[in-house]
């Protein structure tokens, strides 16, 4: 008698609260939170709502933000606005919390609070699902906001809804290992847990210089970064990071991937894994370098679903809105085991951001390689040498 077994397989949540896609950071950013909308559209299109069990959470408290970000910073936050920054109270403060600026990445928007508690909110509920075992895939494509600091905006990120997660899952879980894909260094989630065991963070980035010299953003993330170098310090060793340059392709990232995530999880052991799936390491992003077509990027998720443990899901950057509606669409597939049709389904509302040759003609799987034409300049010496170093610097942790 199986009656009283749970149903076998992955059960799969799904995160999401509409109000967040109406957020606007300004017409020149590269930021689009209505690639939510597009995201979500692919998804009922598809029929996928069927498979998976919706919630729509309720916004982040002040109180659950303070976990991880100081009052002051927060307080700021919550009361800044278009209207008020330019009083000279504000504008002592502005610059020191990481808003504005020359580059203006983190500009004060209308419903600024209210954004980063609705993507917040979304990542502490994903989380707490994981943690009552209500699903052991949960997904908030909203979320993964890797760049914030305690005390500042960084990189279009205001609010750290990840390390507010890992925080929440730290509670009934002993070790996390936290995955990041994006194309960018997830800096705010390293040095958030830079003094800790208890979470381990591999970062997969471009790391490099310009013509103008100029570092790719954040600009940290070496392959010699691993954390604190005292040996007291618990944190030793326990984070790592994967340093790419510009072109890489599908069979070269995935390779990379599976032997260095399969490695981490191997020695690391985690309770828990939380993905960011930032979805501007494909190919023809708007910021992005790399050449990755949409299955490739979807393989990261297909391979650690298969560690069959606890996964949360988050978003990320992600700067063609077709393509990040694509690819997060194709992940949400793959967590509940389905396949999709490469056409797509001739009632999705708009239909017409996905057709056409420049937008992919209509399909799915869209061949992205090289849209950009950056240059493949990773060679097998460097990626074998990468991975020889990734390994080594594994040492530092015990099995
Ligand atoms: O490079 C910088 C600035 C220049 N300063 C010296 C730093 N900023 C980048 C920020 C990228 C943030 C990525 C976020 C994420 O990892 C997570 C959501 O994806 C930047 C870039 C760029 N090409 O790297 N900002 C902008 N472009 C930008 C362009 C137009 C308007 C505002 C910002
Ligand atoms: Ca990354
Ligand atoms: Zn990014």
């Amino acid at each position: 008698d199986y009656g009283m077994e749970k149903p076998q397989g992955s059960s799969v949540s799904f995160h999401y609260n509409p109000n967040v896609e109406y957020h606007h950071f300004g017409s020149s950013h590269p930021m689009k939170p209505w690639r939510l909308t597009l995201t979500k559209q692919l998804i009922l299109a598809y029929g996928l709502e069927y498979t998976m069990e919706l919630h729509e959470p309720r916004p982040a408290t002040l109180d659950e933000l303070a976990i991880f970000h100081d009052r002051e910073y927060l307080s700021f936050l919550k009361n800044i606005t278009p209207q008020n920054m330019e009083s000279a109270d504000n504008q002592a403060h502005i610059l020191s919390f990481g808003f504005g600026g020359e580059s203006n990445d983190c500009p004060v928007f209308d419903g600024l609070w209210n954004y980063v508690s609705l993507y917040s909110g979304a990542s502490l509920h994903a989380a707490d699902s994981l943690l009552n075992a209500q699903s052991n895939i949960a997904i908030n494509w909203s979320g993964g906001l890797h760049h914030a600091k305690k005390n500042a905006a960084s990189g279009f990120c205001y609010v750290n809804d990840i390390v507010l997660a890992i925080q929440h899952l730290l509670t009934q879980n002993q070790r996390v290992l936290y995955i990041d894909i994006d194309v960018h260094h997830g800096d705010g989630v390293e040095q958030a847990f830079e003094s800790t065991d208890r979470v381990f963070t591999l970062s997969y980035h471009k790391f490099g210089f310009d013509k103008y010299n100029n570092p790719f953003f954040p600009g940290t993330g070496a392959i010699t970064e691993m954390g604190p170098s005292d040996p007291a310090n618990r944190g030793k060793g326990h984070t790592l990071n994967i340093p790419i340059e510009d072109g890489i392709d599908d069979e070269q990232y995935m390779w990379l991937f599976r032997t260095i995530t399969g490695a981490v999880n191997e020695k690391y052991r985690p309770n828990a894994i939380v993905l960011q799936c930032g979805a501007d390491s494909l190919g023809g992003d708007r910021l992005g370098k790399f050449n990755l077509n949409i299955k490739a990027h979807g393989y990261c998720v297909e391979f650690v679903k298969g560690f069959d443990k606890p996964l949360l899901l988050i978003g990320g950057g992600g700067y063609t809105p077709r393509n990040v509606a694509r690819t997060w669409c194709h992940e949400t597939a793959v967590c509940v085991g389905a396949t999709l049709h490469n056409n797509l389904p001739t009632h999705l509302p708009y239909l017409q951001a996905f057709q056409g040759e420049e937008n992919g003609g209509g399909v799915l799987y869209p061949d992205l390689h090289n849209t950009k034409r950056h240059e493949n300049v990773n060679s097998v010496a460097k990626l074998n040498s990468i991975v020889r170093s990734a390994f080594e610097n594994l040492r530092y942790i015990e099995g």
